[in-house]
């Protein structure tokens, strides 16, 4: 049987996206790439997700899967060679994944839009207030831009931790291999260089640089363009994973079959409703029926996210 292609939803200038482009470059993946909108809405992706808006989502026949951290897991089960974690990172690259997709990613847009803000347009200013429900000084740029010393000044504070820790001269963050640490710490500074360049205030950190050419080079693998209504037809022609039998903790209220509600707890707040199929240590998986695509498995990482019963 033909392994199933993996589809990436996302676009160019997504830094979350950069963070499993530059995976699918690690493990040497063959990929097809569906560009999606950077603004809701997003009716191509939420016919596949139940909602969820956020880029990029995996898909892999009728299985979606939703944040980097649910796409990094299946990738590394799937594709187990070579590892994002290699001997010696597992535990500590998923620490400093936490901490680099929340801090060093919200002061690196924190910089982007308080210098640049202007070069945005205002639609995408309101799409993303609306996103953040008021976090990020509500994209409005005159309050972004009144933080702009103090957002510098924690970047520099967070870039000489990164430059210590490269200072064993190994090649990547946990040694000589690339990690899943060095993926999640490279997609915010990526995005600051490429919108600030010789402004990015990366120049003082010269590890660093170093390291971030290094990543750089690993590229993107083998990709393929794919039209969005042509991944539709892919979710609907195909049918979801077979879920494997569990012994659920009787405590856990998340028991399979009840119906329930997953929204991200820290922006983009869309919740996503459907009936728990498998729930486990990381991740959990909702099986939902969608009138555009019919049944499909929608994945998400436990981390991350916040799960409720649902109304109905
Ligand atoms: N925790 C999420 C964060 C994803 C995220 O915030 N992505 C940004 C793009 S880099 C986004 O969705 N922005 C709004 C949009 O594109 O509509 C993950 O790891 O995937």
């Amino acid at each position: 049987m033909t392994e199933p292609e993996i589809i990436l939803h996302h676009y160019p200038r997504s830094p979350f996206a950069e963070k499993i482009r530059t995976a699918f470059g690690i493990k040497g993946l063959r990929w097809r790439s569906v560009v999606q909108p950077r603004m809701a809405p997003k009716p191509d992706l939420t016919a596949l997700t139940g909602g969820y808006r956020r880029i990029p989502v995996m898909q892999i026949g009728a299985d979606i899967f939703c944040d980097t951290r649910c796409i990094l897991r299946e990738l590394e089960h799937r594709f187990p060679r070579p590892s994002l974690y290699p001997a010696g990172t597992a535990g500590l690259a998923d620490l400093i994944a936490a901490w680099a997709d929340r801090d060093l990613f919200a002061a690196s847009l924190g910089l982007v839009f308080g210098l640049h803000g202007d070069r945005f347009p205002p639609e995408l200013h309101a799409d993303r207030a609306r996103f953040t429900a008021g976090r990020f000084d509500g994209w409005n740029s005159a309050k972004m831009r009144t933080r702009i010393f103090d957002l510098r000044q924690q970047l520099a504070l967070q870039c000489g931790w990164i430059e210590q820790t490269l200072s064993h001269d190994n090649g990547f963050l946990l040694g000589d291999a690339p990690s899943a640490a060095d993926l999640a710490v490279y997609h915010p500074l990526w995005y600051l260089q490429g919108n600030l360049e010789t402004d990015s205030g990366l120049d003082g950190y010269p590890r660093m640089r170093t390291w971030m050419t290094r990543m750089d080079a690993i590229g993107h693998s083998t990709v393929e363009e794919l039209a969005p209504e042509d991944a539709l037809t892919i979710a609907r022609d195909a049918a979801p994973a077979a879920i494997p039998r569990q012994n659920i903790d009787a405590a856990n209220p998340w028991q399979p079959g009840r119906r329930v509600t997953v929204t991200p707890d820290d922006w983009g707040f869309d919740p996503v409703e459907g009936e728990v199929a498998w729930i486990g240590t990381d991740t959990i998986a909702l099986r939902r029926n969608d009138p555009a695509v019919g049944a499909v498995t929608v994945h998400f990482s436990l981390r991350g996210f916040e799960i409720k019963a649902a109304a109905t």
